[in-house]
């Protein structure tokens, strides 16, 4: 199966991080954003979408969304299990899931997009919203230090998806100057723990 991807995007680092955990080998193919190529005729014909990752299965059909390939790949491969065994740790595996894009992840690409100067003659940037997104990434970041205060991993008491989707999201604030530090305690040892795992260098 090929993985068309992006060395320094999120999206396709939570499908390489994932099948690293799982040991799904994926052939890469990497798409130059930042030249243009997701937006270039060859891969709006592969995703009508322009945006990596997609997977392209064996035989030959495709699917996008980061999250949905995961969730396709966990039903092939279910162990090591990363979604969740049974309804309760489903559950719970997916309602972090879906905090985490929606509060952490999403208001993370804001800040990005609106004070990063890669942005500036990208987009018609507004500063004032991405401080004002940088506030709610940081007051997320203090929830997640709660959560973590005596807990291993966000969810199950292992390593799950949620894990990964949280540790992408946070290193990708990197280059809009968000970091998790010893200000936060349990989410700096959590993020560590995470960071030394060999599936953050997939
Ligand atoms: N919901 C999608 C988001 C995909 C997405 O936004 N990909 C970005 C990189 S993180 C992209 O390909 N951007 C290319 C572009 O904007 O030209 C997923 O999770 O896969």
């Amino acid at each position: 199966m090929k993985l068309y991807t992006n060395r320094y995007a999120p999206s396709p680092r939570r499908v390489r991080m994932y099948a690293a955990e799982k040991g799904i080998a994926l052939e890469l193919v990497e798409v130059d954003i930042a030249a243009g190529e997701t937006r270039a005729p060859d891969y709006l014909a592969v995703n009508p979408f322009g945006e990596v990752p997609t997977l392209e299965r064996d035989d030959g059909s495709r699917l996008t969304e980061s999250l949905a390939i995961c969730r396709w790949l966990e039903e092939r491969t279910p162990e090591p299990n990363l979604f969740g065994r049974d309804a309760a740790e489903r559950a719970e595996v997916n309602r972090w899931i879906d905090r985490l894009m929606f509060r952490l992840y999403v208001p993370t690409t804001h800040v990005f997009r609106h004070t990063h100067p890669f942005w500036a003659t990208r987009l018609t940037q507004v500063p004032l919203w991405g401080e004002l997104e940088r506030a709610a990434v940081l007051a997320e970041y203090d929830a997640l230090d709660r959560w973590l205060t005596g807990r291993e991993y966000l969810a199950a008491g292992r390593l799950t998806m949620a894990d990964i989707v949280a540790f992408v999201a946070i290193d990708f604030g990197k280059p809009s100057g968000l970091r998790v530090d010893a200000t936060r305690p349990a989410l700096a040892r959590w993020y560590e723990a995470l960071k030394a795992r060999p599936s953050a260098r997939a």
